[in-house]
């Protein structure tokens, strides 16, 4: 017997997702599916170290939200689970997979490696290895934008900041103080909690007394949604009003995305506390098949269409393999090079 919360029901017509959107959603999902397949198959070949956590079956959420942004201008902050959000907020795949190789070509120059994706041209505040640690740095984020705009007068500074953060997260105490203060503040960002129902092998509904994520900006007075996390249409319409809300200085939102992770909790967890049946009510959800489905439904693609997306995506993870392989390792002599930002 499994007993899974009602996944909230979306009026897919209360959207309008034009053939263009779609193929870009569709592309970026099944960018950060295959990049995280390659990465599983690349880490038991031994070319990475250390702990590599996959994002299979949470694409909706990365795709839905970075897509609804500004590329390169609004901030995107992350966890240890940061791939693909990297990959959704432009980096390209060869950087981000240089990164896992622990090579000078990675975009954060080889010194972060899985868990510490970051780039300051594409506005990505960093992965987080430790659990809401990208909680205060997004709102602080969000905070240098609203006083640069209101503050010092500076117009142009309208952008928005996403923090993303895992369920288990949402119980740290970081969560309750960054809320807090962004909702006072009337602060442009949207905090996005993936909760795909564990933490490591901490079920959620065992550690929080109340699972219900959304609930808790109301006593913020903050917007709190949820939203089916394996619905990238659901997920997209909720990420347009939140950022139409923080871009017109209407303050923050937070969005409880309903989700599940496909793997294990990183490379190394052998996935046993989890039920089979589970599994399977999740599996059959799986937001890549079920956005096809969409797409077809509408006239918005052909299988053809598709497919061609799905081939150039793995000729692009095939050449992102190729480049980090052949990039150099870091220097030993430039060891503390980029510790400081004058290093730059
Ligand atoms: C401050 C801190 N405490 C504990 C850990 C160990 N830890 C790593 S991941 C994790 C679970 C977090 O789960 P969740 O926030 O739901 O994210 P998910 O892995 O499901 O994406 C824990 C406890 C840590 N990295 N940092
Ligand atoms: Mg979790």
């Amino acid at each position: 017997m499994i007993s899974e919360r009602t996944l909230p029901t979306f009026n897919p017509a209360s959207i309008i997702i034009t053939k263009a959107e779609g193929l870009r959603l569709y592309e970026d999902m099944v960018l950060g599916r295959m990049f995280e397949d390659k990465c599983a198959e690349m880490y038991y070949r031994g070319k990475m170290f250390g702990f590599v956590h996959l994002y299979n079956g949470q694409e909706a959420i990365s795709s839905g939200i970075i897509k609804a942004l500004r590329q390169g201008e609004d901030y995107v902050s992350s966890t240890y689970r940061d791939h693909v959000h990297a990959l959704s907020a432009g980096v390209p795949a060869q950087e981000v997979m240089a990164e896992l190789f622990g090579k000078a070509t990675g975009c954060s120059k080889g010194r972060g490696g899985s868990m510490h994706m970051f780039s300051a041209e594409h506005k990505l505040l960093g992965g987080y290895a430790f659990v809401a640690e990208g909680i205060p740095v997004a709102t602080g984020a969000a905070f240098q934008s609203k006083y640069r705009r209101e503050a010092m007068g500076d117009a142009s500074a309208d952008q928005v900041t996403v923090c993303f953060f895992g369920d288990g997260a949402s119980n740290n105490g970081q969560f309750f103080e960054c809320l807090n203060m962004a909702a006072l503040w009337k602060l442009p960002i949207i905090y996005v909690v993936e909760n795909n129902k564990w933490a490591i092998g901490m079920a959620h509904d065992r550690a929080t007394s109340q699972p219900e994520i959304y609930k808790k900006a109301s006593v913020f007075s903050m917007v709190g949604v949820e939203v089916d996390g394996m619905d990238v249409v659901a997920v997209h319409a909720a990420a347009r009003e939140a950022v139409a809300r923080a871009r017109a200085g209407e303050g923050p939102t937070l969005i409880e995305a309903l989700t599940y992770r496909f793997r294990g909790h990183s490379l190394a967890d052998p996935d046993e506390l989890r039920s089979a049946d589970e599994k399977q009510f999740w599996g059959e959800r799986d937001p890549i098949t079920r956005f096809a489905a969409y797409l077809y439904e509408r006239d918005l693609a052909t299988r053809e269409e598709l497919k061609e997306i799905e081939q150039k995506i793995q000729a692009e993870i095939e050449e992102a393999v190729k480049f980090a392989e052949s990039s150099p390792e870091p220097d030993p002599s430039e060891l503390t090079r980029f510790i400081f930002a004058e290093d730059e």
